[in-house]
């Protein structure tokens, strides 16, 4: 670790601030340029704890950067990982506040529930194909609270991932009944598709993305709990999107997910 207590308290105190006012701000390495791996996720898991000490709920996980176009949109090279509270979900069909976020864009999201905890090391495909329970489609509503989205993945990371709002609709499926990495996307803005992608977009399995969730959870004494939430990743890369638009989501055998934001 490369900064002390007291600086990744106040930087979680700045970001999460940042957050909640949808106010940007620059990445914190112009000003801790010596900012580790470590101090990253100890930044985020300060971010947290200031959430649950205000009784925010924690309900689910996220990995982030986990398809090939979305690293390539990003010019990064590994994927990371965040969380989502209770107050950042809204209704499938609903309207998302555009006042409320900075720059919003939307992900298209294989999510997966486990029915036993997940420690790593050592998690792969199989071990998660065995620990999970159903399979869920969601939009994930990201806002980088990064000016311009200058950033690199040190600051993204202890951003929480810009994780901003996320959208569950569609409908519960039993994993032996899908195929993962086949299982088609159709993101459709006003009407007109812009994006396709499949699941093997996600690292080629979106359970890998969860593999390497539990393994990077491991490494920090940490486990995925059973009954845990997980978004894997956009699948495609992220969208745009402003007040006025409509966003509609189709993922085969898992139905739609919508929005509005306004
Ligand atoms: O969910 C994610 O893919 C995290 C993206 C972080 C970087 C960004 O804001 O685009
Ligand atoms: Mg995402």
């Amino acid at each position: 670790m490369a900064l002390n207590r007291h600086d990744i308290e106040a930087l979680a105190a700045h970001l999460e601030a940042a957050q909640l006012e949808a106010r940007d701000v620059t990445k914190i390495t112009a000003d801790f340029p010596q900012m580790d791996w470590a101090d990253a996720y100890d930044i985020q898991d300060e971010i947290r704890r200031r959430k649950e000490a205000r009784g925010r709920r924690v309900v689910g996980l996220k990995a982030g950067l986990t398809s090939f176009a979305k690293m390539k949109q990003m010019g990064v090279d590994s994927p990371c990982f965040g969380f989502v509270t209770d107050d950042m979900a809204r209704p499938d069909g609903g309207e998302i506040r555009m006042d409320e976020l900075i720059h919003p864009k939307v992900e298209a999201e294989i999510c997966l529930v486990t029915k036993a905890a997940l420690r790593g090391p050592g998690c792969h495909v199989g071990t998660v194909m065995a620990a999970i329970d159903f399979v869920l489609p969601a939009v994930e509503v990201i806002d980088s609270r990064y000016r311009d989205f200058k950033f690199d993945l040190k600051s993204v990371i202890a951003d929480n991932t810009s994780a901003a709002r996320f959208v569950i609709g569609g409908r519960a499926r039993d994993v032996e009944d899908l195929d993962l990495r086949t299982l088609g996307v159709v993101l459709e803005k006003n009407g007109r598709i812009v994006s396709m992608a499949a699941g093997a977009a996600v690292l080629g399995h979106p359970a890998a993305a969860v593999a390497m969730m539990a393994n990077h959870l491991g490494a920090r004494g940490q486990e995925i709990p059973a009954g845990t939430f997980i978004m894997t990743g956009g699948v495609t890369e992220a969208i745009a999107v402003e007040a006025g638009d409509h966003v509609l989501v189709r993922f085969q055998d898992l139905g739609s997910v919508s929005m509005r934001f306004a």
